[in-house]
């Protein structure tokens, strides 16, 4: 990863090789965090973050879901978030603001160890290439399922759901494959390893409905509004493996994969289409500020919004 000069943590800005952590911290021996990804684009009106204070108040439950007191407030960490962007002069990058059980007692019960908190921020290309991002990538359906509701709660961004995602991802480009898909313990198709996944099909957009152990995405919630005021119909409802082999389009979104075609699934051909690029395009288009239909969902900077 690109270095950048600063990290937030705990409430003050420090060097980024003095981000350190204790090998006794909790969250390294039990994956007890939650995290967020989050990017912030250059556009003609200065920095801009996407949908900062929902990621921000995704961060808030996931902490509720696993019994986790963040120390700080949205609003606290939406000063975070520009202090940093500004202490390191970084027109567009990837945010990952994160709070893990820290340094304190050790065995899986946390007791009175304190909730440590930091933002990162560095540049981050495209997720899945930029010859992915044109052309599309290849998926292979993951032989592990998504964790399940019962499992973990999937719903929240935490750090300890993410050896399932590990799994799947490594096993598929062990095979040869840019990404995973995995399904639920049901067979339904859930989510890919850092991304929500959409097909279209006679001119219909599907993606699987929340029910089905995918994480609430924003960029799904996005790439929903922005299809239905493209005038698409958009449909959530559970989809199966063999509906992504059939499918005429398939794709997946998130906030580091943006609008990433798949041009094939488990080796059956799905070449992007006008759908999909269409949406690619809108998508684009907003998050870099080059069309102000979507536009309330960009935040500036308070310097930026105070002169606008
Ligand atoms: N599903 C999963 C499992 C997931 O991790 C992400 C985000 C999404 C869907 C899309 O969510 P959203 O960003 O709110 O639209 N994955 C993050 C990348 C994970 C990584 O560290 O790698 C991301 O896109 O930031």
């Amino acid at each position: 990863m690109e270095e950048t000069a600063k990290i937030w943590m705990n409430g003050r800005l420090v060097d980024w090789a003095d981000a350190t952590v204790h090998v006794g911290a909790h969250g390294l021996h039990y994956g007890t965090g939650v995290f967020e990804g989050i990017r912030a684009y250059e556009t003609e009106r200065g920095t801009a973050v996407f949908r900062l204070t929902e990621h921000l108040e995704r961060l808030h439950n996931s902490a509720r879901l696993i019994y986790m007191d963040l120390p700080y407030s949205v609003e606290e960490l939406k000063s975070a978030t520009w202090e940093l962007i500004g202490a390191n002069e970084l027109p567009s990058c990837y945010l990952r603001p994160i709070a893990f059980s820290g340094y304190g007692q050790l065995g899986v019960a946390t007791r009175d160890n304190p909730v440590d908190v930091a933002i990162m921020a560095w540049p981050w290309g495209a997720y899945l290439g930029e010859e992915g991002l044109r052309n599309g990538i290849r998926v292979k359906v993951s032989s592990w399922q998504r964790v399940g509701p019962n499992v973990i709660p999937h719903v929240a961004k935490a750090t300890g759901v993410y050896l399932n995602s590990m799994l799947a991802v490594g096993e598929a480009n062990r095979a040869g494959y840019d990404e995973a898909i995995l399904l639920t313990a049901e067979g339904t198709v859930a989510d890919g390893s850092g991304e929500s996944i959409f097909i279209v099909r006679d001119g219909v957009i599907y993606t699987p409905d929340l029910s089905a152990s995918i994480l609430v995405g924003i960029t799904r919630d996005t790439v929903i509004q922005i299809a239905q005021d493209l005038g698409h119909r958009v449909v959530e409802k559970p989809l199966i493996r063999t509906d992504l082999y059939l499918a005429d389009e398939v794709f997946m979104v998130g906030t580091a994969a943006e609008v990433t075609p798949i041009r094939e699934v488990d080796d059956h051909p799905t070449p992007p289409g006008p759908v999909t690029y269409e949406i690619q395009q809108a998508y684009l288009d907003t998050v870099h500020g080059r069309s102000d239909r979507w536009g309330q969902w960009l935040e500036y900077a308070p310097a930026a919004r105070a002169q606008a």
